[in-house]
Parts: C-alpha cells; sequence; structure tokens
C-alpha cells in the first residue's frame, strides 16, 4: 500500500517534470553551424519554446553567431546585431515568442545560408501571458511559471486520482 503511493507519486512527478523540462537543441544537429547546411529545413523539423536553449557549435575562426532583428535577418544585415556569440560552443536560450532570428556575422556566410530563424507559436503562450497580465499585470517574462503553474495542477490532479485507486484496491 505504502509503496504504491509512492509509485503514484513518483510518476505524477515525473510528469510534471516533463512539462516543465526545457530542450536542448544543437543547432544543424551533428553538421553544426557552418554554411554547408540548411538552417530551414532543419528548423522546420523542431518545436521550440521560451526557455530552450538552441547550442550553436562551430569553428570559432570561421563562423560566429548574431543575433538580428527581422529587418536585418531578412538582408542579412549583420553589421548591428542584437548579440553577438563567438566562443564556438554558445548555448542561447529562447527568451520571446514569435521569431528569434541568428545569422553568422562573417561576411558573405548569411547570403550563403548561413542563418536561422527560430519560431515560438504564440497560441497557448499568448492566451498563459494574457490570463497572468490580468491576474498579475506582469507580461511574458513571467511564462515559465505558467507552465509550472499547469504543472502543479496535473501533478495534483493525477495524484489524487491515482491514490483514490490505490485506496480502492489495496
Ligand atoms: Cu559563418
Amino acid at each position: 500500500m505504502r509503496a504504491s503511493i509512492v509509485i503514484a507519486l513518483l510518476i505524477a512527478a515525473t510528469g510534471a517534470a516533463s512539462l516543465t523540462t526545457a530542450s536542448v537543441h544543437n543547432v544543424g544537429d551533428f553538421a553544426g553551424w557552418t554554411v554547408e547546411v540548411n538552417y530551414s529545413v532543419w528548423s522546420s523539423t523542431k518545436s521550440f519554446n521560451v526557455g530552450d536553449i538552441i547550442v550553436f557549435i562551430y569553428n570559432k575562426s570561421l563562423h560566429d553567431v548574431v543575433e538580428l532583428e527581422e529587418a536585418d535577418f531578412s538582408s542579412c544585415n549583420v553589421a548591428s546585431p542584437i548579440s553577438t556569440y563567438s566562443t564556438g560552443n554558445d548555448s542561447i536560450t529562447i527568451y520571446r515568442y514569435g521569431h528569434s532570428f541568428f545569422a553568422c556575422g562573417f561576411p558573405g556566410h548569411c547570403v550563403a545560408g548561413q542563418k536561422l530563424d527560430i519560431y515560438v507559436p504564440k497560441n497557448l503562450s499568448a492566451t498563459l501571458s494574457a490570463r497572468r497580465s490580468a491576474h498579475h499585470g506582469k507580461g511574458e517574462t513571467t511564462s515559465i511559471s505558467g507552465y509550472g503553474m499547469v504543472a502543479v495542477v496535473v501533478t495534483v490532479t493525477v495524484s489524487v486520482i491515482i491514490l483514490r485507486f490505490v485506496i480502492f484496491t489495496c
């Protein structure tokens, strides 16, 4: 009986953790960050969320990473980036919904295709954000805690259901 309850709680906790854990995406998978990969195709096979981490791995003497505004991304103007990363192994946390635009800042590389558009759909997150704004007057910066609250509700609900089942069957 006691073991069953422990197992039930572990299952519930695991479910909650899977809802709140951020994903890590290695850009370009094994090819990394280079001019030889079609990053539109790569990103179309992934789903991204706020809090996820995208990792750019590259030879830092040949490439770097710049985050760009949309207009600069479209025209491959890498002269005025939002941020620049150049360690060769950069972990960048996706911090906003909608699009985040990245490219290589080395001459000609963006035009050659070394550019990446990360898109986080707004439908679910926008709903959560609007609810939070109504309650707390806060914006998208609290988005992670929204998922945390969902996880807590799911955990409690699942725990109650499983505990009822355990109590009636023991
Ligand atoms: Cu490059």
